[in-house]
């Protein structure tokens, strides 16, 4: 493991041949702990992936609770998002060409909502370690702006250790325990994570972040991909899942998982479900609560 980190996470930042990012982007996300924009579709193809999204829950309902969290495991056009070539091009380019996707989150904020995400570092109960190369592509379906509620980031945070985070549960709060990180901010210094449908911003798993209510006329849809190299390790429970998407997996540390065929077909109601049973113990662990929130 010490030798393939090496090879990639450590390199001088012009020393490799990159796919996406640049020497000045390498060097941004090591001091500032995220990059962005990064364009990986067009505009309609994004319009397209939100379009059988808004399919998906005509025909089921919305896409809560525990579908929202690994919902590439559900849904054929997720699935498409966590393999999609120029997102694995800029994931690569930080973590190595082996590539899982632990988990996926979707975070949908409806016109006028006061759903919010509070100050976090995403560290916080995913159990992953070494956490430093665990990567999350954000891909915005629709315009992330500072009225629709985009996330804003506090550069230079993913330097910190893990910081104490309090459970408050509010019930507008899309995060699993609405926790929020015990710490002050200088919302001076934050960056608004700008996006427009079909870009990604990349950040980091101890990157302070949050998001405010979505104040404008339509609906703020993403969806958090959460990326790993094979060599980190779940230290909350045994026997956790994911999902090879780009190159080898010569570790085993996770059960691999299986895409959709069809959207929540059986075998990917099923599929989901007992995924969802890991994800939930590791994410809940030390509470009463045995599904994820709305
Ligand atoms: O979508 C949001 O507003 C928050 C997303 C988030 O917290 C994350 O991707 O880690």
């Amino acid at each position: 493991m010490a030798a393939e980190r090496e090879e990639i996470m450590n390199a001088p930042t012009g020393a490799i041949a990159r796919k996406v990012l640049e020497s000045a982007h390498i060097e941004n996300w090591r001091r500032n702990g995220f990059h962005l924009p990064i364009r990986v579709m067009s505009e309609e193809d994004a319009a397209d992936l939100a379009r059988r999204m808004e399919a998906c829950e005509a025909a089921r309902g919305p896409i809560e609770g525990n579908d929202r969290h690994k919902t590439h495991l559900l849904y054929t056009w997720a699935d498409e998002i966590v393999r999609h070539p120029r997102i694995l091009d800029a994931v690569e380019d930080i973590i190595g060409p082996n590539i899982l996707c632990w988990t996926t989150n979707l975070f949908v904020k409806e016109a006028g909502s006061p759903a919010f995400v509070s100050w976090h570092q995403d560290s916080t109960y995913w159990g992953l370690y070494p956490d430093d190369a665990v990567v999350t592509a954000w891909v915005a379906l629709t315009p992330a702006t500072v009225e629709s509620g985009a996330m804003r980031f506090m550069p230079g945070s993913h330097h910190s250790d893990q910081i104490v985070h309090e459970d408050t549960y509010d019930a507008n709060n899309l995060l699993s325990r609405g926790q929020v990180a015990k710490v002050d901010i200088d919302e001076s210094a934050t960056v608004d994570v700008v996006l427009k449908p079909g870009e990604i911003s990349l950040h980091h798993i101890r990157m302070l972040h949050d998001s405010g209510p979505n104040m404008a006329g339509h609906r703020r849809i993403g969806l958090a991909v959460r990326y790993i190299p094979p060599y980190v390790k779940q230290t909350k429970i045994a026997g956790d899942s994911a999902l090879l998407v780009r190159g080898r997996d010569d570790y085993g540390h996770f059960h691999p998982e299986t895409s959709p065929r069809a959207d929540a077909d059986a075998a990917a109601v099923a599929e989901h479900a007992a995924a969802m049973d890991r994800q939930v113990a590791t994410y809940l662990q030390g509470t009463d609560k045995t599904k994820m929130r709305a």
